[in-house]
């Protein structure tokens, strides 16, 4: 025996003495899964260390699933803890095999874009899928857990969680909890470890993430890094693809509509991007259809992961894309084979018909076509002839991610794009998928219009419509900063005993109600209410034509509506949208796991943040319009059983286990040109709908934590 060794044995004695000393009381067997989220605790540590932010709660795990010498010791740390210990017993199975997964190295940076990353995160996620039952899967993944590269851990992990039909009531925590340095600042992390370190629990401050980290005023881009770098959004993008991952189990990826839904989220993204620029008087963005002009766009991420020593490169400005050929990543494209793509995908949309793997024409119809082209474009494995039409959108991503160490010379990885926790921090994510919403156009302007009889609602009238927010002028939105703090003391690469909370500012709207009048003349009936909004005047203050603004629409609800016969009013506040998720569930907090509110935790976290909700706007009020429509519910209908459990933010999310809850394609009835003779948006409209002119105001003031306006 060597003397560290011994030393550790030796070690190992005193601790099992304090152990005695310790109550171990086992946790509710039934409940056991509801502690999972502590597996994603501090994942430097070993299984067997206490966790929790108390660390009161331990693993009983069988010896032979430790990892080399602190299996050999069966070492429990449990020192310097006095007090009742929850215990919570894993189950001895034979253990899974595991020599895929282990193909990834434990310390490589892993990236879902990536071909080979792929494969082996899909083999992952089947496996723990593949686990019989609840004990079977906590002990399969505490098993993983001491063995896999823990950014493949946590994706597949999270997947499981996710869709597993009984974990229905596992709450997965907020990835901000787990890999803090994917979301912050890495300076900050010298603060937050002084703090944790010099001041107890109860006295410790908030360590303040500066606004403007990244770059300064002098790069015009910067104007719009609140929203890029928001942790929110970032939150959001990485949980909606883990909700829908494009590989995997097929019963995993094959959901009602997701090529759509691809599709219709992220020409959202870029839309509420766009609005974003408009109110910092920037043009939209420019979509990234030469592959071989320089980049202007520069991104320096700052972020720094302490526990890989990673640095997240950057990119300098016009950086130029080029062929990749990494024998690291097992990769290797040409951007030729993008364009190759590229044209056969065109090709399929202008023919209206895609060839299959039998080589067989599949019809691109105004109803299915959009979704068979979304999976075709990202594409995700549902992809009618991945081979032909090859991976465009996930290439792209790549191409970009690593067009500073192309070859692999610099033993560089990805950029932040090839992540999608981080992804939405480049500039280059938003002119990436405005070009990747331009072959989907190619598509929607090739059908036809919908005509006034599609669009109305015969005997329902939009009479009335106002926008009631708190301390704001008549149909006024009012924007401002608020500060929000995040436990980040979970994540960490050291054991603070205790939360270590970071204050970070973030874009916030007043809380606000729409009343909305509808006059019904006919019998009782029901009708979808959808609002949208954009903005109402062009980089060149000019007003827009609706064939433009149709794609600058962001949807801010959905719903549902009895009509009675006559006058009806409904009121709708900022909280109930069918597109966000409160701000407690976006930063969603685990550290007092109560088995009642765990399910919310799942797909229910899967939702735009509320605070960015509406889009900053300016101090003189940027002019937008609120445009409603009311349609006929038996044609929007999808007969299904009510969803379980929270309400659930839907028009960006779907529903767990349920068909997509509109029958209309995503976006109606702004989804395609309007018809002939129409250029604006109050020549669109019909009866049933109505506009409202609006202002966005923005006060430059920060509100404190939690405080309403
Ligand atoms: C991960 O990326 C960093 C650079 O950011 C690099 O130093 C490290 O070697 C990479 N890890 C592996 C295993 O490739
Ligand atoms: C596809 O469309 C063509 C032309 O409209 C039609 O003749 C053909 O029957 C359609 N194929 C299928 C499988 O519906
Ligand atoms: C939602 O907003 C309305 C109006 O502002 C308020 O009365 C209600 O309490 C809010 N509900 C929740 C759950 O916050
Ligand atoms: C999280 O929950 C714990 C216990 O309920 C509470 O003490 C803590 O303040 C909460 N943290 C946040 C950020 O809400
Ligand atoms: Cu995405």
């Amino acid at each position: 025996m060597d003397q560290k060794a011994f030393l550790l044995l030796f070690a190992s004695v005193l601790i099992l003495k304090v152990v005695e000393a310790q109550r171990l009381r086992p946790v509710n067997q039934a409940n056991k899964l509801n502690y999972m989220h502590l597996l994603m605790e501090h994942l430097h540590e070993p299984v067997s260390f206490l966790k929790g932010v108390n660390r009161n709660y331990a693993f009983k795990v069988p010896v032979s699933y430790l990892n080399d010498r602190i299996q050999k010791l069966n070492v429990v740390d449990r020192s310097g803890f006095v007090g009742d210990v929850q215990e919570i017993q894993v189950k001895q199975i034979t253990p899974p095999d595991l020599s895929i997964p282990l193909e990834l190295g434990h310390d490589e940076n892993f990236s879902q874009f990536l071909p080979k990353h792929r494969r082996i995160a899909a083999r992952l996620i089947e496996i723990l899928m593949d686990m019989p039952n609840r004990e079977d899967f906590l002990s399969a993944s505490v098993f993983c857990r001491e063995r896999l590269n823990p950014y493949l851990y946590i994706y597949a992990l999270s997947v499981a969680i996710l869709h597993r039909p009984d974990t229905r009531d596992v709450g997965l925590p907020s990835l901000i909890g787990v890999f803090p340095h994917k979301f912050v600042n890495g300076e900050i992390f010298t603060r937050v470890r002084q703090e944790a370190n010099a001041v107890p629990p109860g006295s410790r401050v908030p360590i303040e993430i500066p606004q403007d980290f990244t770059a300064s005023d002098l790069e015009p881009e910067h104007r719009v890094a609140y929203f890029r770098e928001d942790i929110g959004i970032n939150l959001f993008h990485w949980h909606w693809h883990l909700v829908y991952p494009f590989e995997g189990p097929l019963n995993i990826v094959n959901k009602d509509r997701r090529g759509e839904l691809f599709y219709y989220l992220h020409k959202q993204l870029v839309a509420r991007y766009n609005f974003e620029r408009l109110s910092n008087h920037l043009g939209r963005v420019r979509k990234l259809n030469n592959w071989h002009k320089p980049l202007k766009e520069a991104y320096f991420p700052k972020l720094d992961n302490m526990i890989a020593s990673r640095v997240w490169p950057a990119r300098h400005e016009f950086a130029k894309l080029q062929d990749i050929n990494r024998e690291l990543d097992q990769l290797s494209f040409d951007i030729q084979d993008m364009e190759r793509f590229r044209d056969r995908i065109f090709e399929a949309i202008h023919r209206k018909g895609a060839l299959n793997e039998r080589g067989e024409v599949v019809n691109l119809t105004s109803t299915i076509g959009i979704d068979i082209l979304g999976n075709m474009v990202e594409s995700s494995i549902l992809s009618i002839n991945r081979n032909f039409y090859g991976d465009l959108h996930n290439l792209g991503h790549l191409v970009i991610a690593l067009c500073h160490d192309p070859d692999g010379r610099h033993l560089e990885t990805f950029g932040v794009i090839g992540d999608p926790a981080t992804a939405m921090r480049d500039p280059l994510f938003y002119r990436w998928h405005a070009y990747i919403d331009h072959i989907f156009q190619q598509h929607k302007i090739l059908l036809p219009p919908y005509t006034v009889e599609q669009l109305d609602f015969p005997g329902v009238v939009v009479s009335g419509m106002q926008l009631i927010s708190e301390n704001a002028e008549r149909n006024e939105f009012a924007t401002f900063w608020q500060k929000n703090d995040v436990d980040l003391s979970r994540g960490l690469d050291f054991t603070p005993r205790g939360s270590v909370f970071a204050r970070f500012t973030h874009l916030q709207h007043a809380p606000y109600v729409f009343l909305i009048q509808v006059d019904n003349s006919g019998p009782t009936r029901m009708g979808t209410m959808r609002i949208f909004l954009a903005p109402k005047f062009d980089e060149r203050r000019r007003p827009m034509l609706l064939r433009d603004q149709r794609h600058l629409f962001i949807e801010l609800d959905k719903f549902t509506v009895q009509l009675r016969p006559g006058r009806n009013v409904f009121q709708r506040s900022s909280n109930q949208s069918s597109v966000t998720i409160p701000f407690e569930r976006t930063f969603r907090n685990l550290t007092n796991p109560d088995p009642a509110n765990q399910a919310e935790f799942n797909y229910c976290g899967c939702g735009w943040p509320d605070h960015m909700l509406i889009p900053k706007g300016n101090t003189d009020g940027l002019p937008a319009d609120l445009f409603v429509m009311v349609s006929d519910y038996t044609m929007d209908r999808v007969e299904q059983p009510a969803p379980e459990g929270c309400q659930q933010a839907h028009s960006y999310c779907g529903l767990r286990d349920r068909l997509y809850p509109d029958r209309r394609p995503m976006g109606y009835p702004l989804d395609r040109l309007p018809r002939a003779g129409v250029n604006t948006l109050y020549e669109f409209i019909t009866p049933n709908m109505g506009v409202l002119n609006v202002k966005i105001r923005f006060q430059d003031k920060i509100l404190p934590p939690f405080e309403r306006q």
